[in-house]
């Protein structure tokens, strides 16, 4: 089970996380749904098309990303998160900042999704204060700069490493194991190359022993691998997304849930019957 908030997700079988960007400049589907009205409305159909959990980010992290202002992210977020804090699935909110965690659990978020893994000031403290479930991912670098010249020597042993300092950072903090899943993080200062060797050993991160959260939906390795703009990876994300299941993550973060919950379904009757 995974706690988060009020909810407890079971994690026998992958959940699919839908993601709804409420920012003008967002990799994949910036500007669409910065209107609160079109960020709820987005919200309500990744429920009705089978999300488990809602993802709310209101700063893009795509490299070369301007950062936005606390106030600002707040001004965004808040007022799609009162629409949607009484659903019947947690609410996740995609931030860097200790400021914004703590207003939004008060505001009635379940969960923060922070790809800094409450390195920040103050994050670890916000996030233990609350029942909150945590995401820790993985980055290397920072947004405006991440994907420069990105160097590993052994990328899995630097990612797993780091999450499992991470994990026990959070549990000293007294975040309790089963509020915790890690993300090795595609595309935060990483290659393609960097990326699919992530992939291909994910069960080494799995290994860990926390849930692995896996967000490859529409990301540049697709694009490199394809030859297709953002628009137009969807089937490249479904099968990123069958691979990252089969090797072990238990969460999908994606933008097409409906596509994802369909691929899912067959791979289901395969692996589970
Ligand atoms: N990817 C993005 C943002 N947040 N969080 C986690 N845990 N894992 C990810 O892989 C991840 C993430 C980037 O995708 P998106 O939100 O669509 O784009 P942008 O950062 O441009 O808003």
């Amino acid at each position: 089970m995974f706690r988060c908030g009020r909810f407890s997700l079971p994690l026998d079988f992958p959940l699919i996380m839908g993601v709804v960007n409420i920012t003008p400049d967002s990799f994949s589907d910036g500007g669409q749904f910065l209107a609160a009205d079109a960020a709820i409305a987005q919200a309500n159909r990744l429920v009705a098309e089978g999300a488990a959990i809602l993802d709310l980010g209101a700063e893009s992290t795509r490299p070369g990303a301007a950062p936005v202002s606390e106030d600002e992210e707040l001004a965004r977020l808040l007022p799609v998160l009162e629409a949607l804090r009484d659903l019947d699935v947690p609410v996740s909110i995609d931030t860097r900042r200790s400021g914004v965690m703590r207003e939004v659990l008060a505001a009635g978020a379940s969960m923060i999704n922070d790809i800094e893994a409450l390195s920040g000031p103050g994050s670890l403290e916000a996030a233990s204060a609350s029942d909150c479930g945590v995401c820790l991912m993985h980055k290397k670098g920072d947004p405006a700069t991440m994907q420069l010249d990105p160097q590993y020597e052994d990328v899995v042993g630097e990612v797993s490493g780091f999450l499992a300092g991470r994990v026990a950072a959070a549990r000293a903090a007294g975040i309790g194991p089963d509020r915790i899943v890690v993300d090795p993080g595609f595309g935060f200062g990483k290659t393609a190359a960097h990326n699919l060797e992530l992939l291909r050993n994910l069960g080494r991160i799995a290994g860990l022993g926390s849930p692995v959260l896996a967000g490859l939906s529409r990301k540049s390795t697709l694009g490199a691998l394809t030859g297709r703009p953002a628009t137009g990876r969807l089937p490249a994300s479904i099968a990123a997304a069958l691979l990252a299941a089969q090797r072990g993550a238990t969460i999908l973060r994606v933008h097409d849930v409906a596509a994802t919950r369909d691929a899912l379904a067959v791979w289901r009757a395969v692996e589970v019957g």
